[in-house]
């Protein structure tokens, strides 16, 4: 399919903003390790102080870049699988608020006015322009999805016998939980802590904001997978000559997405206060639900695996896992998703752990965490970012990827990484090691008074997975620029390589619209979070004062 000239430059430019900032997203994720580690002992590394460059990775890494890509990939699934024209003055409107939101928020953190971290809740205090540019952020995002919308039910309107296209389905699936999720933090964000931050009030409810923090910092996390999981099931299959194992399940999985990914933000809080003990059990169970979708991904997509295989000639029952085309430079898609896979088995079963109502006590604010999430987000979210970012702009530009092997070897050399990385914090972490910490000047310190020896190995080996991460992070910019340098051949047609389907289920009714969904997710969500609102309301006496990352002492009004 051929893109309007229009739509091509913005999705590039939303493409590629993204990958810029990211070269420093990674530059202080090097710094981070080494820090902790002790290689780099201090409070600041060319004037950037220790948690100005952990909120800038966090901030960038996990909400910009996420948040673009999201949107650019939503934007060419929407046009190239509804075959709609979409209204470009919105396409255009929702790109610049959010670079501006993006701006204003990289100023407020790089001129050290809100070393609040990528969780931005009180007491912590960032400059007002931090959490206006955030909320611009999250407000381009919006008008992107209201863009989507019209299509989607012209769509309907003119189809009304023909399924909707997975694609699409995850894809609207996916901004209907952002939508809902961001309303209460742009409450809190524009409500509660903007007023504050502006100094018209001199005390917040800091359990409030963080309810209402969690209500949209659990489902951004499936803001950010649910891309790759829209890759692994309309193109995975495809791209290994097998087929989308089952239609209904497709569709189910980013169905249960919608109902149970918000009401699980107290799993994050378990350890806190001011809320009944017995919410928190509630949210926990919830919290087993929302593994449903993914365990359902596991079997489904290993089935889609596995024709893949057969349908190339290979047989036996293993021949799923030894017989993909795992090094095929012209294929290089397959080794970002299937590697992102891998990773994810680890990522999910460290999330159940977490999830472990009583094993939470032993994880919680340790390095474990980190380990964690860097098994999610820096696992199956960002390879598959790396990977169809690449795709889309060869596609776009008519560029033939360059430096074909060192590209296929990316998602390896940062699953390498990833495993030294990740096994270093959990270890660390079970021995005690806290998370979001300069170690370095510190723990790791042999001169401070602090110092746990126990913690040098473990940080060592963090230290060396992210090194290794850092260098495959900047072969893949390699290979971007280097295809960027490159001549183009032409125009050519846009191509998702969509795949077929095995069981198509006639019979669908029970996936095929929304509404019901919807007002399923929001009858769970009330339950679970009006009485939580209210006890954080009821259960906190009077307000807390500010404090800054680096004082003890509460900031004076
Ligand atoms: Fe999590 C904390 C629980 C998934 C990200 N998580 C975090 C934080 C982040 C994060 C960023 O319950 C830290 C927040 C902070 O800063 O404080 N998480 C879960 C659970 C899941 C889960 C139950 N998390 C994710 C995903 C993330 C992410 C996805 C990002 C994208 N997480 C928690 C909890 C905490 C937490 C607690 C708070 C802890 C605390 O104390 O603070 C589930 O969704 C996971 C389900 C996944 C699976 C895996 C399915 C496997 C698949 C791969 C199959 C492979 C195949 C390949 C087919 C059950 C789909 C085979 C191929 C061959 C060739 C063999």
């Amino acid at each position: 399919m051929e893109f309007s000239k229009g739509l091509k430059r913005v999705l590039l430019l939303e493409l590629l903003i993204p990958m810029l900032l990211l070269v420093l997203g990674v530059y202080l994720g090097l710094i981070q390790v080494l820090s902790r580690a002790g290689v780099i002992r201090g409070d600041s590394i060319w004037s950037l102080k220790y948690y100005e460059g952990l909120t800038l990775h966090g901030v960038v890494n996990a909400i910009v870049v996420t948040t673009f890509f999201a949107v650019a990939f939503g934007n060419a699934v929407m046009v190239y699988y509804l075959k709609n024209k979409i209204k470009m003055t919105w396409v255009w409107v929702s790109f610049w608020v959010m670079l501006i939101g993006t701006l204003l928020a990289a100023w407020a953190i790089l001129t050290g006015n809100a070393t609040v971290l990528y969780t931005f809740y009180a007491p912590l205090k960032a400059h007002p322009l931090f959490y206006i540019g955030v909320a611009l952020l999250v407000v381009g995002s919006w008008i992107a999805f209201f863009n989507w919308i019209p299509m989607y039910l012209r769509f309907r309107k003119e189809h009304p016998d023909k399924k909707t296209p997975i694609a699409v389905v995850g894809t609207l699936a996916n901004f209907v939980i952002w939508f809902i999720a961001t309303v209460p933090v742009a409450y809190e964000v524009l409500v509660i802590l903007l007023p504050w931050s502006l100094g018209y009030v001199t005390e917040i409810n800091v359990m409030l904001t963080r309810v209402l923090f969690w209500f949209f910092g659990h489902p951004l996390v499936y803001f950010w997978l649910l891309p790759a999981y829209i890759m692994y099931y309309a193109f995975l299959p495809k791209l290994v000559g097998g087929k989308i194992y089952s239609d209904f399940a497709a569709r189910l999985v980013f169905f249960l997405f919608m109902i149970f990914s918000i009401p699980v933000g107290l799993h994050h809080q378990f350890a806190e206060p001011s809320i009944n003990p017995n919410l928190k059990l509630l949210h926990a169970v919830f919290t087993f639900g929302v593994a449903l979708p993914s365990l359902i991904t596991a079997f489904s997509v290993a089935a889609s695996l596995e024709m893949g295989a057969h349908s190339r000639g290979y047989k036996g029952l293993m021949s799923w896992v030894y017989r993909q085309p795992y090094f095929d430079k012209n294929n290089y898609l397959v080794a970002y998703l299937i590697v992102g896979l891998l990773i994810f088995i680890v990522g999910g079963a460290t999330g159940v752990l977490n999830a472990s109502y009583s094993m939470n006590n032993l994880v919680h604010n340790t390095g474990f965490l980190p380990g964690h999430f860097h098994l999610t987000v820096a696992g199956p979210v960002i390879l598959a970012i790396f990977g169809m970012t690449i795709y889309m702009y060869s596609n776009l530009t008519g560029k033939e990827v360059k430096f074909k092997s060192l590209n296929v070897a990316v998602p390896y050399m940062w699953a390498l990484g990833l495993t030294f990385f990740s096994s270093g914090l959990m270890v660390g972490g079970l021995l005690g090691e806290p998370r979001r910490t300069n170690l370095g000047i510190s723990y790791t310190n042999p001169d401070s008074p602090l110092f746990q020896s126990d913690w040098q190995i473990t940080t060592a080996i963090t230290a060396i997975g992210g090194t290794i991460m850092f260098i495959a992070a900047l072969s893949y910019f390699a290979v971007l620029i280097a295809t960027m340098a490159s001549k183009s051949k032409g125009a050519v047609a846009f191509n998702f390589p969509t795949s077929e389907v095995y069981h198509d289920e006639k019979n669908i009714s029970f996936v095929k619209n929304f509404a019901p969904w919807i007002l399923v997710a929001v009858v769970i969500i009330l339950i679970a979070y009006v009485p939580t609102v209210k006890e954080a309301l009821d259960n906190t006496a009077g307000g807390a004062l500010p404090y800054l990352p680096t004082n003890p002492v509460p900031i004076t009004p």
